[in-house]
C-alpha cells in the first residue's frame, strides 16, 4: 500500500467507513473479477500470432500472467448476439437473439428471458459491486449494474462521418468502413476515458467485492486513432492476409448476405490500392487498444485489488480483411469467429491460474458466466447453455470433447472442433473444413460423400432448441 493510499485509508477509518483494500471481510473474501470487453478484436495480437506484424505487449503480458486459450470462439459472430450469449449463458438459439437492433433484440423484451439474470446480476446476488464502464452489453441492461460510465462521444470519431477530416476518400466502401490518422491525443478518445474511470474507481475503493466490466470499443470501425499508431504501422511494410484467389468458388449464397458484401468491399478495396492501407489501420487500431489496456492494468496493479483480482479479456468476435474476398464480421468462418480469451485468477481465488500457462482445447465464450461463478467461488447457477472451464484452468490438457458453437440468425450453426469446422445453414446447404489440412478454411469439403460419416458425427451438436428469428428490415446495419 502507497502512502496515498494509506492516508485514505486513515481518513475513512476516521470516518467510520470501511478501509479500501485493508482487512477483507467476510464478504470480501471472494476475489474481484475485471471483466474486458474488447470489441471486433480477431486473433493478429502479438501472442496468438494471427498477424506477423501485430504488436499487443501488454495483452501479451497479461497472456503470460494467466491462461491463454489459443482456440477460443465466439458464440455467435455480431455484437448484439454474442454479448447477449456471453452476459446471459445462453445460445442465440434459447433467447432468440440473434443480430443488433436495440428496439427489437433486446433479451428483456423476450419473454423467455426477461427475468433472466445476467452474469453480473449473478455476481451481484453474491454480494458484489458491479460496475460497467463503456460497452459491455451491446445494448445495455441496467439492472446488471450498481454503476455504470459512458465516456462522451465525439462526433466523427467514435462515429461515422464521411466528411472527418480523417476520412480515408475511397468511393462507394459502406459507410462504416472508414480508417485514418486523427491529429489528437490519447487522452481525446473515449476508450482512454472509460479507463481513466475505471482507474479512478480502483483508487477510490470498495467495500465489497466488484465485479468491473470495462469495454474498449477499438478495434471497432471507424479506425481513426491518433496519428502515432499510424506511424507504427507503414502501409508498404504490413502483410497482407494469405488469401486464395476465388476462395469463394465452393462457398454457399447464403453464407454471406449483408452491407458489406453488396458493396463489393473486397473489390473496391484492391482497386483502390487500399488493402495495405486498410490492414495497416486495423493494426494501428490494435495496438491502440492494446495501449488502452496496459493502463487499464497499471491502474489495477497500483490498487488495493492487485493481488485478489480475476482478470478476464475476450472478444465479441473476429474481423476478416479480405479473407474468402470479405471485409467485416457476420459470417461463420474461422477469422469471423476465432478470438482472443485470457484468464487469469489469484492464488486467492477457487480455482487459481497458473502464470504463463495455455490451452489449445477449443472453447466457447459461452461458457464464461459459469466458469466466472466457479473460479471466484460462487454457487452455480442452472438453466445456462455453458459449462465452466474450471478443469482446463486447473490442467489445460484435461480431455474436453466439447465443440465451439457459433450461430448466426435462425438455423445457422457452426460446430467447431479440434480438427473440423462443420457448418450447416437453414437451407440445408454446408461448409466442411479440415483444420488439420486446411487451416485456412480454403477447401469446402462438405460436397464430398467420403466426410459423409464425419458431417453426421458433427451434426449430432446442432442444437435442438432453435427459437425464431424475429425478421429482419432490409436495411439492417451490421453494427
Ligand atoms: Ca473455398
Amino acid at each position: 500500500m502507497n502512502r496515498r493510499h494509506f492516508l485514505q485509508g486513515m481518513l475513512a477509518g476516521a470516518a467510520g467507513l470501511t478501509v479500501p483494500g485493508l482487512r477483507p471481510t467476510q464478504a470480501q473474501s471472494r476475489p474481484n473479477v475485471l471483466f474486458i470487453a474488447v470489441d471486433d478484436l480477431n486473433t493478429w495480437t502479438g501472442c496468438l500470432g494471427g498477424h506477423p506484424d501485430a504488436q499487443t505487449p501488454n495483452l501479451d503480458r497479461l497472456a503470460a500472467r494467466g491462461m491463454l486459450f489459443t482456440h477460443a470462439y465466439c458464440p455467435a459472430p455480431i455484437c448484439n448476439a454474442s454479448r447477449t450469449a456471453v452476459l446471459t449463458g445462453l445460445r442465440s438459439s434459447t433467447s432468440g437473439v440473434y443480430w443488433n437492433s436495440a428496439q427489437r433484440q433486446h433479451f428483456r423484451r423476450f419473454p423467455q428471458t426477461a427475468e433472466h439474470i445476467t452474469l453480473p446480476q449473478h455476481f451481484m446476488q453474491h454480494g458484489y459491486r458491479t460496475l460497467r464502464a463503456g460497452k459491455v452489453f451491446h445494448y445495455d441492461d441496467p439492472a446488471s449494474w450498481d454503476e455504470v460510465y459512458d465516456a462522451e462521444r465525439i462526433a466523427g470519431i467514435d462515429s461515422f462521418d464521411r466528411a472527418h477530416p480523417a476520412h480515408n476518400g475511397i468511393a462507394g466502401l459502406p459507410e462504416e468502413l472508414d480508417w485514418g490518422p486523427l491529429d489528437l491525443s490519447d487522452e481525446d478518445l473515449t476508450d482512454w476515458q472509460v479507463v481513466n474511470w475505471a482507474a479512478e474507481r480502483l483508487d477510490r475503493g470498495f467495500d465489497q467485492p466488484f465485479f468491473m466490466g470495462v469495454g474498449l470499443y477499438r478495434p471497432h470501425l471507424p479506425w481513426f486513432v491518433p496519428r502515432a499508431y499510424f506511424e507504427l504501422f507503414p502501409p508498404e511494410a504490413v502483410a497482407l492476409p494469405e488469401v486464395l484467389p476465388h476462395d469463394r468458388d465452393d462457398v454457399p449464397a447464403i453464407a454471406v448476405d449483408n452491407v458489406f458484401e453488396r458493396a463489393n468491399t473486397h473489390q473496391v478495396i484492391v482497386e483502390a490500392g487500399a488493402w495495405h492501407t486498410a490492414v495497416a489501420a486495423y493494426l494501428a487500431s490494435i495496438t491502440f487498444f492494446d495501449e488502452r489496456l496496459g493502463q487499464l492494468l497499471a491502474a489495477l496493479d497500483a490498487s488495493a485489488y492487485a493481488d485478489h483480482t480475476v482478470i478476464v479479456l475476450w472478444s465479441d468476435h473476429g474481423w476478416h480483411l479480405g479473407e474468402k474476398q470479405y471485409w467485416s464480421k457476420d459470417v461463420l468462418w474461422e477469422e469471423a469467429l476465432h478470438i482472443p480469451l485470457i484468464i487469469t485468477a489469484p492464488e486467492s481465488a477457487s480455482i487459481p491460474v497458473a502464470p504463463g500457462s495455455q490451452c489449445a482445447r477449443v472453447v466457447s465464450t459461452l461458457d464464461l458466466y459459469p466458469t466466472l461463478a466457479e473460479v471466484c467461488g460462487l454457487p452455480p447457477r442452472g438453466g445456462l447453455d455453458g459449462v465452466s472451464l474450471g478443469p482446463l484452468l486447473q490442467n489445460p490438457d484435461a480431455d474436453w470433447d466439447r465443440p465451439a458453437i457459433s450461430t448466426r440468425d435462425y438455423m445457422n450453426h457452426s460446430i467447431r472442433t479440434a480438427q473440423w469446422r462443420y457448418t450447416r445453414y437453414v437451407d440445408d446447404s454446408e461448409e466442411l473444413y479440415d483444420h488439420v489440412t486446411d487451416p485456412l478454411e480454403w477447401h469446402n469439403l462438405a460436397g464430398d460423400s467420403q466426410y459423409d460419416d464425419v458431417k453426421a458425427a458433427l451434426a449430432r451438436y446442432l442444437p435442438e432448441v432453435n427459437l425464431p428469428s424475429v425478421p429482419k428490415p432490409a436495411n439492417q446495419s451490421d453494427d
